[in-house]
């Protein structure tokens, strides 16, 4: 593959960038114009921001997965395009090229007909990180169906939730998952979140790590055995279904600051060519490097820097099953040695994590083959940037610092590796396509350089979020009605002299832990069903590897005595409803909170006391009660 619409230099950019803001139409129909259509479309794009209501390429038609395999076959059909490692060292790897891999998805697409699947059907994908992953979430869009996939490290009644919240039909998922040391009983999670879901019939099960699990008659099926059954059909062909521009290819659940998750919606055309262009232009991916995105395809950076942008730009990557730190802090430098690794995207949460090993793991390692460094999820700080700089791109590598959001689809502000200048910290331009901007609190535009603000984002791009699925006007709600013909990202940014932006971090009640977005509210509702709980308040604190720490204030009846056995067990019921990525680091039990006269919490007061803040913790003349506070500072963890 070439890619006539990768930038080169800094003039290409600004002439790139010119043009996407002048004729955004002009501008993205040319790039459009590099896939394979069933159909071209009548207009490029048609939009406001009010309903909101937003549609790319309208009339066309496609299908994402022949641009993101057929398409490759005459040509590349020998490329790998996938190199699998699994968690165990010790476990071979595999290799699916090109060819392997759209023959496995037409079979896969075969095995989801059999069992009913059809255009618009919602099936929920729960499974480890194994090839047959992709494999799954390709052979859905083969078909038209949507697919919601499930993080491996959600409970059950996560996965309830969101397979009520979308109807799903199909469950795919694996008898269990390895990861580090520790296996995790995938079927076990899926039976009790199917007690609560009447919508599923069928259940296809990949066998992973061979544990005895319950098979329920005429409702479970093993993968294997099924796509037998496609084999012994004589593996017939598997046309891709005529899709429109617009409809739906995923759905996939984020944390916002309500209670509920929600089901971001993204569309076949617009966020298969965003994903594509924003793939070649930030990574700069040459045809025949090895690419190696650490994420999981359970969230957003998985589907769209693991799956559809680097397959559908041919490229060859490196997934991978298990942790950085197993079997020991050296995993991820060996695959870079191993599999000749030319471009790696990482958090910063596992630099991090990896800078506490000390430079041991990294020293016999040969990482010459780095040309390119990323990091997504969180604002990375500068102690990390210059280590990952240092240790990892020995000086040499560009590293991309690229923001973006589930609900963006792609990569909106980042350098491009080595065409815009790198700041560390920073994730500096907006990629062509994209306007953004800082507004105060009053939704003014902040102009000029040098300010910070609320980062919006005024004109919509190809990826762009359509919908929440099944509730439009909460897409409404959350995203377009805090500034009248915003977006509104929930982040807070600041712009330099030079108009990089660096972003700060949520200005709303969503965590980061991790790299991974959690609502206060998700939290709060989970330990408030723990027996005993009366009320309860979440906030972040700063964390050295996470980022951000989840810290609990309890106000909790009956009998106090074993505080820590309290502890432990609203944790374990957290753990339980959620999944432990949610789990508080620091749970304190209180007598009550600071409130106002109105009843509301105010948590700026213990967010100033979770941050270990305790003098200045400003006005406080509008508490209920100021001696709680007093408690509260006594109390702190
Ligand atoms: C890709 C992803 C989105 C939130 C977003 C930000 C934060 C992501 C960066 C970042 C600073 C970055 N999607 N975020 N990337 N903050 N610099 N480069 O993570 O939907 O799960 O999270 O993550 O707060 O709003 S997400």
């Amino acid at each position: 593959m070439n890619y006539p619409s990768q930038i080169r230099s800094w003039e290409q950019y600004q002439s790139a960038y010119h043009k996407s803001v002048e004729d955004p139409e002009g501008f993205w129909a040319g790039i459009a114009d590099e896939f394979n259509w069933h159909r071209k479309w009548d207009k490029v794009l048609d939009w406001n921001f009010s309903e909101p209501g937003v549609k790319w390429f309208s009339g066309a038609r496609l299908n994402i997965t022949e641009n993101c395999l057929d398409r490759h076959l005459a040509a590349e059909g020998d490329r790998p395009a996938i190199i699998w490692e699994p968690n165990d060292p010790s476990e071979d790897s595999r290799v699916l090229t090109y060819k392997e891999l759209h023959a496995k998805v037409c079979q896969f697409a075969h095995v989801l007909k059999n069992n009913g699947v059809r255009k618009g059907d919602r099936i929920c994908i729960y499974m480890p990180m194994v090839p047959e992953l992709a494999i799954a979430v390709l052979a859905c869009a083969r078909l038209g169906a949507i697919h919601s996939v499930v993080f491996g490290g959600f409970s059950a009644q996560s996965i309830a939730d969101r397979i009520q919240d979308a109807q799903c039909s199909l469950v795919i998922t694996a008898d269990g998952a390895y990861r580090g040391n520790k296996e995790i009983p995938l079927k076990a999670v899926i039976d009790d979140a199917l007690v609560h879901c009447p919508s599923v019939g069928k259940v296809i099960v990949l066998s992973r790590t061979r544990v005895p699990i319950s098979m329920i008659k005429g409702r479970d099926t093993w993968w294997e055995e099924e796509t037998r059954k496609v084999e012994a059909q004589g593996n017939p062909p598997c046309p891709a279904e005529s899709m429109d521009a617009e409809d739906m290819l995923f759905i996939l659940y984020t944390s916002g600051s309500t209670g509920k998750p929600k089901g971001v919606v993204h569309t076949c055309a617009g966020y298969m060519v965003y994903t594509n262009y924003s793939f070649v232009n930030v990574f700069q991916y040459r045809p025949g490097e090895i690419y190696f995105c650490t994420a999981d395809i359970g969230w957003i950076t998985g589907h769209s820097y693991i799956v559809y942008g680097p397959l559908s730009a041919g490229a060859t990557s490196v997934r991978f099953e298990g942790i950085p730190t197993w079997p020991d802090a050296g995993r991820f430098w060996d695959l870079v040695d191993k599999h000749k690794v030319n471009i790696l995207y990482t958090a910063p949460t596992a630099i991090r994590s990896l800078i506490g090993f000390g430079l041991d793991p990294v020293s016999n390692k040969d990482l010459s083959s780095l040309r390119v460094l990323g990091t997504v999820g969180e604002p990375i700080n500068e102690e990390a940037w210059h280590w990952y700089d240092e240790h990892i791109g020995k000086g040499r590598c560009p590293i991309v610092d690229t923001w973006w959001q589930t609900e963006t689809g792609g990569i909106l502000i980042s350098n491009m590796a080595g065409v815009t200048p790198a700041k560390p910290s920073y994730a500096t331009l907006p990629l062509p396509g994209v306007q953004p901007l800082l507004v105060d609190e009053r939704g003014e535009e902040i102009t000029g350089n040098g300010v910070s603000g609320n980062l919006c984002i005024k004109f919509p791009w190809p990826s762009i979020i359509r919908t929440t699925y099944g509730d439009h006007d909460r897409c409404r709600q959350t995203y377009f009605a805090t500034y009248k013909n915003l977006y509104f990202t929930g982040d807070g940014a600041l712009r330099d002299e030079k108009g990089n932006y660096r972003i700060t971090g949520r200005v709303d009640d969503v965590l980061n832990v991790s790299g991974h977005r959690i609502g206060t509210a998700e939290v709060e509702n989970a330990i408030n069903m723990h027996t005993g709980v009366v009320e309860s308040a979440v906030v972040g604190y700063p964390h050295d590897i996470k980022g951000q720490g989840i810290y609990a204030f309890v106000i909790f009846s009956g009998n106090r005595s074993d505080a820590d056995g309290i502890r432990k067990a609203i944790a374990a019921t957290v753990t339980r409803i959620i999944g432990a990525i949610a789990r508080p680091d620091k749970i304190q039990l209180v007598g009550g909170l600071p409130k106002t006269r109105s009843g509301k919490i105010m948590r700026r007061i213990l967010r100033k006391i979770a941050e270990g803040e305790t003098q200045n913790l400003g006005d406080t003349t509008t508490l209920l009660d100021p001696a709680v506070v007093e408690e509260i500072k006594k109390g702190k963890l």
